[in-house]
């Protein structure tokens, strides 16, 4: 794949973007966000390019299963019980890249409705 067809996640899992990676498998990766906005705050992303949440097929269930059972590693070696995941899909929910992850946010209170 020409690097310009890459999402800037691809080529974080590819090693040619750096990243303060706390998890990475065949399917999936875990970065810590560049903008964080809780005392953890770490992506889980597929390495599939799948761009958005409504674009997931049948065929992607277990690696976004997957993603989920990532997000509970890293949570517990952050040593977060309570922490909060969340995917933004579309621009106006809040996506700016359009390659899914899930954001894993903890170590500290949240508020309910989320802004
Ligand atoms: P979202 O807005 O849901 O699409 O989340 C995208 C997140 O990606 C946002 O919280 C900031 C983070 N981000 C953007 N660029 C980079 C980057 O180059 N490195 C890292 N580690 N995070 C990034």
């Amino acid at each position: 794949m020409a690097d310009s067809d890459k999402t800037l996640f691809q080529k974080i899992a590819d090693g040619e973007i750096p990243a303060d990676l706390v998890y990475q498998d065949d399917r999936a990766i875990a970065f810590r966000d560049i903008h964080p906005q809780a005392p953890t705050h770490v992506l889980v992303v597929p390495r599939q390019p799948i761009p958005r949440a409504d674009a997931i097929e049948p065929e992607d269930e277990a690696v976004i299963g997957h993603l989920f059972t990532v997000a509970r590693t890293v949570a517990e070696a952050e040593g977060l019980s309570d922490y909060r995941l969340v995917v933004n899909n579309g621009e106006g929910a809040g996506q700016t890249v359009f390659h899914l992850h899930v954001h894993l946010l903890g170590g500290r209170d949240f508020q309910w409705p989320p802004g």
